[in-house]
């Protein structure tokens, strides 16, 4: 339970989350050590394991390096039932629910059941919610979803104040990986302001001035990817 909980705690203490998504599929394996060492040197709180598409064998390999070579929680962003490790600190347990494909609100949460039940790992149900980003994302492909749109604040505020009250612990604004747009400043203003649980926002943030404008309109944790998976000297600018 320690993960969420300090999670919770720098939200009560206004201290802002930052994490580094590492798709084990994109990574350059061939200079893991580099990239270790760069996320060790980097103002990243956590880590987050995952893609669209990962094979668990080598989701294993990267959760076993990042535990032995960095100090920072290991969670697990899974975009299937087969992303489990056993090795890392916790999982977002994810339900989509910007969504109305069945498989992604349920079906894989009743598969993925008993496996974690045989695990340690610290589970975090989280309230999903993908929004409009310009471009077709991995994740709206795979899921069959239609993400929000952008531009209708009530329904995605209606969507994660439905995340809370299902007893959601977190609730994640994703514009989808490589989105030509983040997710609206406006919505994270809205959404961070009616409800109480933390938010996390990610998609499309390339820029370290976009980081903390996501943080003043009230994220709590913000994802990075692709701008640090393209350039792995991102933080330093
Ligand atoms: C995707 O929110 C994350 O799930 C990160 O997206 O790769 O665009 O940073 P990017």
């Amino acid at each position: 339970q320690d993960i969420y909980k300090q999670i919770r705690l720098a939200k009560i203490e206004n201290r802002k989350l930052l994490a580094i998504l590492l798709d084990p599929d994109k990574i350059d394996w061939k200079n893991l050590d580099g990239l270790l060492q760069k996320i060790n040197q980097s103002p990243a709180t956590h880590i987050f394991v995952g893609g669209s598409l990962v094979e668990s064998t080598i989701l294993e390999d990267l959760v076993f390096q990042l535990k032995l070579k960095t100090t920072l929680p290991v969670i697990i962003f899974p975009g299937d039932p087969s992303q489990i490790s056993p090795q890392a600190d916790a999982i977002l347990f994810l339900s989509l629910l910007s969504g109305r494909n069945p498989d992604y609100l349920i079906e894989y949460q009743v598969q993925a059941a008993p496996i974690l039940k045989k695990m340690n790992l610290e589970i975090i149900p989280t309230g999903y919610i993908l929004i409009e980003s310009g471009n077709e994302t991995a994740v709206a492909r795979v899921s069959k979803t239609k993400p929000l749109d952008r531009a209708n604040l009530d329904l995605a505020l209606a969507t994660a104040q439905a995340g809370e009250m299902l007893g959601n612990k977190l609730i994640y604004l994703e514009a989808g990986s490589g989105a030509k747009q983040a997710v609206p400043l406006e919505m994270i203003r809205l959404i961070s302001q009616n409800i109480n649980i933390p938010v996390i926002v990610g998609g499309g943030i390339v820029a370290l001035s976009q980081i903390h404008k996501a943080y003043e309109t009230g994220a709590d944790l913000v994802v990075i990817g692709t701008a640090f998976e393209n350039d792995i000297h991102f933080f330093e600018s």
